[in-house]
C-alpha cells in the first residue's frame, strides 16, 4: 500500500495591512449665517445733522431756531405751526428783512436772488428744504400774497 503523502501547502494568506489613511474631512464650511442684521446700522447718518435749521411758520412770523448757518448744504426743516397756508423762501439779499423789492403785495421774486423755497403749506403741514448757501446775508420769507407786509420776514446770515 502506498501511503501518498499529500503535502498541503498552506498558503499563508498575507493580509496587507491597509494604512487606512483615515482622511477625516472634518469640519467643510458650516459657518453660521448668524450676521443678517449688520448692515442696518446706516439709518442714523442724515445730512440733517448739525446744519439743519428749524423754521415755525405762524401769522405772522419766520421764526428760525438760529439766525445763522454755515456755508454749504444748508437743510431748513419747516414746521406751519400756523392756521392757514404758509411757505419759506431763502432768499440771498444785503437790504434789510423789511426792504425787499416788492410787486403785487408780495417780495418781487424776479428781482431778487431765490435760493430755495418750499411749496406752499397747509396748517400743521412740514417740508425739508435743502439749500447749498454761500456765505453772506440772506432773509427768510413767506412770500404768499400779503403774507410779507404782515411782517414774514427775518435775516438769516451764512458765514
Ligand atoms: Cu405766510
Amino acid at each position: 500500500m502506498f501511503i501518498s503523502i499529500k503535502r498541503v501547502g498552506l498558503m499563508a494568506g498575507v493580509s496587507l495591512l491597509g494604512l487606512a489613511a483615515a482622511c477625516s474631512s472634518g469640519g467643510s464650511g458650516t459657518s453660521d449665517k448668524t450676521n443678517t442684521s449688520a448692515n442696518s446700522s446706516a439709518a442714523s447718518t442724515s445730512a440733517s445733522g448739525a446744519g439743519a435749521i428749524t423754521v415755525s411758520l405762524s401769522e405772522w412770523k419766520v421764526a428760525p431756531s438760529a439766525a445763522k448757518a454755515k456755508a454749504g448744504e444748508v437743510t431748513f426743516n419747516v414746521a406751519n405751526k400756523g392756521a392757514t397756508q404758509h411757505e419759506l423762501a431763502v432768499i440771498k439779499s444785503d437790504a434789510a428783512p423789511d426792504k425787499l423789492p416788492q410787486a403785487n403785495a408780495a417780495v418781487d421774486e424776479k428781482a431778487v436772488t431765490i435760493s430755495g423755497k418750499t411749496e406752499a403749506l397747509d396748517a400743521g403741514k412740514v417740508s425739508t428744504l435743502k439749500a447749498t448757501l454761500t456765505a453772506g446775508k440772506y432773509v427768510l420769507v413767506c412770500n404768499l400774497p400779503a403774507h410779507y407786509g404782515q411782517g414774514m420776514a427775518t435775516a438769516f446770515t451764512v458765514e
